[in-house]
């Protein structure tokens, strides 16, 4: 019998889960074949996971996505991302801007999915945190989802232990995770992985779809390790359902993750990629492109649909969501809401800090006590100066808190207060988080914590940034105000050579849209850079400090460090103002400009130093302040930043000269190859000098 047309009075309820399930499973075949291109197969094998995930298990409102204790789906295979688009409509999930507010109309409509892929349309081709409202994290470099799940999980504990007290259960949800062969081979989720294994995090449940097909072929092809002994070497807790569509199944390995104490869930489920096309159906062919017309109909057969239905959503299915996650999570946020008001006339403190998190406020005083460093022609390293800085901003704002990838005593990212602890299994408040070497599994976990709203920072050498970088990348997409502290900014560790020193990082780096970058000059830049940093409310920011002493400049002689929130002001100028050449620099470079500087003075060139710590902000400037700091008609002009010499000519222009980086570096004491690669004042000198004479 065709349970789509039949009288939804007479359904049975496995046939009423059924209908649903055909639901998700033609929505997605209809909007690939509609779009001419996408992922059919997956949402095909998966819609009974989701189904059974969204309309029996997750704690999800639809009425409001945003309720701080719901439970959080990612989807990581984020190709199926119509399994999203599908629940997120039949569920009647809401639609919220950017200032929270539930705006009364779907996030994903029916007509939405129609233009699946489209310019504008809420269905878009992979899952987009921002975009779409229920979507948790964007999706779609595969293994990232997996590994930002972790991040959510080590938030969800430190949130538990911060904001939980007897009989208040503030926060207890959990995180699922739907992944494929393609994560579970991607690195990042085997750093991911281990890590969470080792922080035994039972809030979190991967489903790994286990259907042996990747875009070539079969998994024989190139995956043929034993990934469920993988996961128990990682210390998971590892299920199996061995049939996709069993959904009696998938629903008690869900329970028995929640059951489950000490340890993460990994369910493998083994799934049919394109279940239900006769021709299609275990083929990488159901992969990746439509099914076509013929296809289409024979698998809507299968199915017992009718044949020529498109988009439908028949009587009855949106109902059954209504009465299942739709009242079971009205419930849950009801229950919540009570819970939580009178947790407010207990404990209004704590109340007042979940709802500044939920807006990426910032409590009163969070700048209190920023340190103040004294003139110093020694002065003190980038990373020393933002260690101090780091210390206090944890101690003013309590959901501050990150770590390193096992390099804190070198990049001094190490919280080394009183009570600032370690977060383990064992102290779930502790805000030092020990990532371990895995850059990559850390920037995607800061993205995690991020989107659970606390404020987290990662750090290492900047050289491997590299390492970091899709992670950096994401939390660019998704407007997150997360942070990366990167030091050994350029060649300060010398004699480490080429590997460990950052050529084309900062380049690279300032290529990404919306991400800031920050290369503070000296100590009290680094305080600023931090000022700035942490009123961001949607844009990560990255902080390149140096491992060497920066001379501390006199800012009664010069002007005032708070400039850097311009991203470049005049830091020294000539008397009079106006300028005949301009040095402009960054980081340690900017001692080095002002030397020069200082000694065009005294021969009577009319100089300008301008400290640029930040290309971003200053392009964010009005065009009268940019004309104030670089004016037009000034043409000698020189760049001194020891980095790659790309992208310095938009600001030092076609004739103008750069003190930079146009090979790798080279093993020796840092002094050595300052004199090497011409970072010394003779040099800049000469440059201001030849710029002059050219321009004159
Ligand atoms: C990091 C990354 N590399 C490559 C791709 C391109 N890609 C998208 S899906 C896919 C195959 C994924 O196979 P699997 O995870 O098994 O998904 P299934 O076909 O089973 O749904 C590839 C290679 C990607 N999205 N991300
Ligand atoms: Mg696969």
């Amino acid at each position: 019998m065709s349970t789509a047309v039949a009288d939804v009075q007479t359904l049975s309820a496995t046939q009423l889960d059924e209908l649903c399930i055909n639901t998700v499973r033609t929505l997605s075949i209809d909007a690939v074949q509609q779009a001419k291109s996408g992922h059919p197969g997956t949402p095909m094998a998966l819609a009974p996971l989701v189904y059974t995930i969204w309309n029996r298990v997750l704690r999800f409102d639809p009425q409001n996505p945003i309720w701080p204790n719901r439970d959080r789906f990612v989807l990581s295979n984020g190709h199926a991302s119509m399994l999203l688009w599908s629940a997120l409509h039949l569920t009647g999930t809401q639609a919220v801007n950017s200032s929270y507010e539930t705006l009364g109309q779907p996030s994903v409509s029916l007509d939405d999915i129609r233009r699946f892929r489209q310019l504008d349309s809420k269905a878009p081709g992979h899952p987009e945190y921002h975009w779409v409202s229920g979507v948790e994290t964007t999706t779609g470099p595969l293994g990232q989802g997996v590994a930002t799940s972790v991040g959510m999980a080590i938030a969800e504990k430190w949130l538990a232990h911060h904001f939980n007290r007897p009989g208040f259960e503030i926060f207890d949800y959990n995180i699922y995770a739907v992944c494929g062969d393609g994560c579970l081979m991607e690195g990042v989720s085997s750093e991911a992985a281990s890590l969470a294994g080792h922080l035994g995090l039972d809030n979190l449940c991967w489903i790994y779809d286990n259907n042996h097909i990747t875009i070539e072929g079969s998994t024989r092809l190139a995956f043929t390790e034993d990934v469920e002994t993988r996961f128990l070497a990682y210390g998971w807790n590892v299920l199996r359902v061995g049939n996709a569509n069993d959904i009696e199944r998938i629903e008690h390995a869900l329970d028995t993750f929640k059951q489950t104490k000490g340890r993460p869930t990994f369910i493998v489920l083994d799934s049919h990629i394109g279940y239900g096309s006769p021709h299609r159906q275990d083929t990488s062919a159901a992969h990746g492109e439509p099914l076509g017309e013929d296809e289409v109909r024979l698998t809507k057969r299968s199915y017992g649909w009718p044949e020529d239905a498109k988009f439908l959503v028949p009587e009855g299915v949106y109902e059954h969501f209504t009465e299942g996650i739709g009242a079971r999570g009205a419930e849950a946020r009801h229950k919540w809401t009570q819970l939580f008001e009178a947790y407010r006339a207990q404990y209004p403190d704590l109340a007042l800090e979940v709802e500044l998190m939920q807006r990426r406020e910032l409590p009163a005083g969070w700048d209190r006590n920023l340190p103040v460093f004294p003139a110093d022609p020694k002065g003190i390293a980038g990373r020393d100066a933002s260690g101090k800085t780091l210390n206090v901003l944890a101690q003013n704002i309590p959901w501050f808190l990150g770590g390193s990838a096992d390099l804190g005593p070198s990049n001094k990212t190490t919280l080394t207060y009183s009570g600032a602890g370690d977060f383990q299994a064992d102290d779930r408040g502790g805000k030092n988080l020990h990532f371990g070497i895995r850059e990559f599994a850390m920037a995607a976990i800061v993205n995690g914590m991020s989107l659970s709203k606390l404020r987290p920072f990662g750090a290492t050498f900047f050289i491997f940034s590299d390492y970091a970088r899709p992670g950096i990348r994401l939390s660019a997409i998704m407007e997150l105000p997360t942070l990366f502290v990167f030091t050994h900014d350029a060649m300060g560790d010398g004699e480490d050579g080429p590997t460990h020193q950052p050529i084309e990082h900062l380049a690279s780096l300032r290529a990404i849209p919306g991400l800031i970058t920050l290369r503070p000059g000296d100590a009290n830049e680094v305080v600023e850079a931090y000022r700035y940093i942490v009123q961001l409310h949607n844009q990560p920011a990255l902080l390149a400090l140096s491992r060497q002493p920066l001379p501390t400049l006199d800012r009664t002689r010069y002007a005032p460090a708070s400039g850097v929130a311009k991203g470049a002001y005049v830091l020294a100028d000539c008397p009079g103002g106006n300028p005949e050449v301009i040095i402009i620099a960054s980081g340690s470079e900017v001692s080095l400009a002002v030397e020069a500087h200082e000694k065009l003075l005294s021969e009577g060139i009319r100089s300008r130093v301008v400290s640029m710590p930040s290309w971003e902000i200053f392009e964010h400037q009005s065009r009268a302040y940019r004309d104030s700091v670089l004016p037009p008609n000034v043409k000698a002009r020189v760049a001194v930043e020891q980095a790659s010499t790309f992208g310095w000519e938009r600001y030092v222009g076609a004739s103008g000269q750069v003190v930079g980086m146009n090979t790798f570096g080279a093993s020796a004491p840092l002094k050595e190859l300052q004199r090497k690669f011409g970072f010394e004042p003779d040099h800049v000198i000469a440059a201001a000098k030849e710029q002059l004479a050219n321009s004159r």
